[in-house]
């Protein structure tokens, strides 16, 4: 059998180069706090991301937990059950109560035709998600915002470096939410980040993240503990030196994926947005069994049996969690359901080699009956 393929391998720079990069810590002896790598990974990507504000974190769910936590909302909040944990656990542990919108069947981002009748007088905010980097519908989404005085939080976990209509992606909503997780576009080993508009915002959030400490002797909020240590930055500031020739490799990958599944009956591969700049995080391919001739578990073991670990992102839907003890009604986002039960993300980065996609692609057409 030929070497394991894993659904993706993080991208990382040479070990000189992050040696080179952390070094100055060792006269420092700065490890974390907000320390200079943190300042200056904070400038760098305000620059790449063409924001005017963004703050730090952990991890992606911390910088959305946080982010749900510092606009002090109460009620219900709008989201999608097709995503990670994270989106959905971050509004249940900020005690807020989750409302799921279905999705749209090309998108599957938030189908904003459902949106405006999950209103209800206890709705405080919207949490799309622009899931595998497909950009939601963010001109209808801030509309009906704006109409009903609603918070917009994207989780853009999936659209690090993208822009839409030439804007960059962090620009959009109240705050965005980015994951820097070693399985991203791009990577802090563990990081995330928050966008936003208002900057008083944005000074809860960097006390939030600090224990709600305001002052040396002042604590004014029940904070956490979400600061990005100087390792993560170190490893941030690397990895976006070299960017863009990962996502120009990433597109290579996808492209050659297209150039054998593209126009197969039963597969819907992913919608590619003119006017999105894309990251190429993720290749979706959603099966139709009885179109294709094989059904996404006949894919899967097919793969997994030749080392190739394709994942099923995302199933199951967040609101059929065990974890909710059956609280949602599944069966009020039908489309999340039906594509849930079909999607396989196929292995995804930067450097999967194309010969590698040609066997993936082969041993997946030969599935059919
Ligand atoms: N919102 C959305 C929409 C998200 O997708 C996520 C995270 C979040 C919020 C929260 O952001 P973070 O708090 O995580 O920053 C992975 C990631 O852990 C998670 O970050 C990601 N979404 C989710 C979609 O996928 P797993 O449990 O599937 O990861 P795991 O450990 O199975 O890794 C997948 C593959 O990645 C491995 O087969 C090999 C490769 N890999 C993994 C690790 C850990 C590497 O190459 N290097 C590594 O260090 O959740």
């Amino acid at each position: 059998m030929a070497d394991t393929i894993l659904v993706t391998r993080s991208s990382m720079p040479t070990l000189e180069e992050y040696m080179d990069e952390i070094k100055t810590m060792w006269d420092s002896h700065w490890l974390t706090n907000m320390g200079p790598k943190h300042k200056q990974l904070q400038a760098e990507l305000c620059d790449y991301m063409g924001v005017e504000n963004i703050d730090l974190f952990t991890n992606g769910h911390m910088a959305i937990e946080l982010t749900l936590q510092a606009m002090n909302l109460q009620g219900e909040v709008i989201t999608t059950p097709f995503t990670f944990a994270s989106t959905t656990h971050a509004i249940v542990r900020n005690g807020l109560e989750p409302v799921f919108c279905d999705i749209d069947p090309v998108t599957f981002t938030m189908d904003v035709e459902k949106l405006e009748s999950l209103i209800t007088d206890r709705t405080c905010a919207i949490m799309p998600v622009h899931v595998y980097g497909n950009v939601c519908n963010i001109e209808e989404i801030e509309r009906i915002a704006h109409k009903y005085e609603l918070k917009v939080i994207y989780d853009a976990c999936h659209t690090f470096g993208e822009t839409y209509k030439g804007e960059g992606i962090g620009s959009f909503g109240d705050a965005s939410c980015f994951s820097f997780h070693a399985t991203k576009a791009f990577n802090s080993i563990e990081g995330g980040a928050v966008t936003f508009k208002d900057k008083s915002l944005g000074m809860k959030l960097y006390e939030l993240k600090n224990f709600g400490i305001h002052g040396p002797e002042e604590v004014d909020a029940v904070g956490a503990n979400a600061k990005m240590n100087e390792f993560c930055a170190a490893m941030g500031l690397c990895n976006l030196r070299h960017l863009e020739t990962e996502i120009a490799k990433r597109q290579k990958v996808a492209e050659r994926y297209r150039s054998h599944l593209e126009g197969v009956e039963g597969l819907q591969l992913n919608i590619v947005q003119p006017e999105v700049k894309s990251n190429y995080a993720y290749f979706p391919v959603v099966f139709e069994e009885k179109v294709f001739g094989a059904s996404r578990a006949e894919v899967f073991d097919a793969l997994a049996e030749q080392g190739i670990g394709a994942r099923k992102y995302f199933y199951p839907l967040t609101n059929t969690f065990s974890a909710f003890h059956g609280k949602y009604n599944v069966m009020e986002t039908p489309v999340a359901l039906h594509v849930s039960k079909r999607v396989l993300t196929l292995p995804m980065y930067a450097d999967l080699a194309l010969e590698d996609v040609d066997r993936i692609c082969e041993l997946i057409l030969s599935c059919r009956k």
